[in-house]
């Protein structure tokens, strides 16, 4: 193959549906932001976020990588099988190739499962040597530390995000919830990068707002401490993933509330049965307790709920909305259950022959693909849509601003910002 010089590289993020204005305050991929890092200077490297451009068909790349989570598959295999009928070699990495890499195998030259880190440059080697293998596989990582290589954010200019400012502390959980692709794609480890390292990059930041897009940033408060003292000078304002149990230690919320946190995503998953007492809510203290921690120290609180468990029926729509009542975190979100392969919730649900389908684009906390056990699947949509719509009126907005007393500017802010796509919501399923 001959291959322009320098060789370009074509980094691309497939969308699965137009945003409008919302686009706006998308995040850039992370995923791609470090693939472009690890490419030696000698390549020239582009990004297309579809999310805000057409894809570049016709520039005259010498590789196009293209990462995907499950819903964005179908849109992928459409971009990788063009540019390969172009005769350009295409390469497929993230998560669901990397859970399903017989699949993507059918659309790419090569699949890279795992993280690209061990193996991007020797795959770009091979690639320019004319022995391009069909599959890198990462070894599974250990439990040591996280060391990354710097931030390659020039790939963003141009774009219109809500801050590129992102990064990350960790990877990993130590939890292993049934729904979640995290621990059986990383490996039942937990690892944090050098404070000295992420406050480096934290100090090379000229904006305000930044965004932490790990697993489960306060996951090992011990780690997460030392990180967060030294934040409290740099006058960011920042936001990231945990989970709720961080709250059982006060002086992290301190530390967090001190640092410049503004929002805080946690899931709540379920207010009632197994989901309600797992590990990672913890029994020590009722969740209640915990979010009004969180929100006494004006830490905006995120919290998702999934609605689709097997132990649930018809009326955990109403108990949730009654939950979330009295508990008042500053937004709540609602996801319908979506068993992701990879997962030991697909690979119950498939034996049991209650997915209705493997049409990875509907795979989007959206649709309801499988057979509920307690309910049919309309009432679950439809109970899914009424409690978005109530929990966004406007007295159950005011209630939950006011009752977090040290942001409510930001509270409504938020607020306000969901409240559109849920009012737009259908009332029926289609
Ligand atoms: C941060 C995050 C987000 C951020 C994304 C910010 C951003 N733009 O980067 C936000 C909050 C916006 C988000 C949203 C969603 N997310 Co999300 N998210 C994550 C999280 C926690 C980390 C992802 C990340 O950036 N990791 C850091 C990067 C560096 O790691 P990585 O993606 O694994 O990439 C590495 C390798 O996979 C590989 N790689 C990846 N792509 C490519 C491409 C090539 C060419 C190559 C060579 C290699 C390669 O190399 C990378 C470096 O090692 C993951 C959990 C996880 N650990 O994957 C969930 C996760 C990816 N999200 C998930 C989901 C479902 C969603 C939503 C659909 C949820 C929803 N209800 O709407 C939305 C979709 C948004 C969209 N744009 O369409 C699922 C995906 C499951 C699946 N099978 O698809 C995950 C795995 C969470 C889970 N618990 O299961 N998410």
């Amino acid at each position: 193959m001959m291959a322009p010089s320098p060789p370009r590289l074509l980094l691309v993020y497939p969308a699965t549906h137009k945003l409008g204005w919302a686009k706006r305050f998308q995040l850039p991929s992370q995923s791609l932001e470090r693939v472009a890092a690890l490419t030696p200077d000698s390549w020239d490297v582009v990004l297309c976020d579809e999310v805000h451009e057409s894809v570049p068909f016709d520039d005259g790349f010498t590789l196009v990588g293209i990462t995907c989570m499950t819903h964005q598959a179908i849109r992928a295999y459409e971009i990788a099988d063009a540019f390969r009928g172009k005769g350009i070699p295409v390469v497929l990495g993230g998560i669901h190739p990397t859970v399903l890499p017989e699949e993507a195998g059918l659309h790419a030259d090569a699949i890279v499962v795992g993280e690209a880190e061990p193996l991007w440059g020797n795959l770009l080697h091979d690639l320019l040597n004319g022995r391009l293998c069909k599959v890198y596989r990462a070894p599974l990582p250990g439990n040591g530390k996280l060391s990354l290589p710097p931030a390659r954010r020039d790939i963003f200019k141009g774009k219109k995000y809500l801050t590129t400012q992102t990064l990350q502390a960790s990877r990993g959980c130590p939890y292993d919830c049934p729904f979640c692709i995290v621990t059986p794609y990383f490996g039942n480890t937990f690892r944090y990068r050098e404070p000295a390292e992420i406050l480096a990059e934290l100090r090379s930041f000229d904006r305000k707002l930044t965004v932490f897009l790990d697993d489960n940033l306060l996951g090992d408060p011990l780690r997460a401490k030392p990180i967060l003292k030294e934040m409290e000078g740099l006058g960011l304002r920042w936001g990231g993933q945990a989970n709720l149990r961080f709250a059982e230690d006060p002086e992290l919320v301190k530390l967090v509330a001190k640092s410049g946190c503004i929002g805080i995503f946690v899931g709540i998953e379920s207010v009632t049965g197994r989901h309600a007492n797992h590990p990672k809510t913890g029994n020590k203290y009722s969740q209640a307790d915990l979010i009004k921690r969180i929100r006494d120290a004006g830490i905006v609180l995120e919290a998702s709920i999934i609605f689709g468990f097997d132990d649930h029926d018809e009326g955990i729509f109403e108990k949730t909305v009654r939950y979330l009542e009295r508990c008042k975190p500053s937004l709540p979100t609602f996801h319908l259950l979506t068993p992701y392969p990879g997962t030991s919730l697909f690979r119950q649900f498939d034996s049991e022959g209650r997915l209705f389908h493997k049409d990875w684009k509907r795979y989007n906390h959206s649709e309801v693909v499988f057979r509920p056990r307690l309910m049919s699947p309309e009432r679950l949509y439809e109970g899914w849509l009424q409690a978005r719509k109530e929990a966004y009126t406007w007295p159950a907005i005011f209630s939950r601003t006011f009752r977090n007393p040290h942001g409510i500017f930001t509270n409504l802010a938020y607020n306000v910002l969901r409240k559109g796509p849920n009012d737009l919501l259908p009332g029926k399923a289609p």
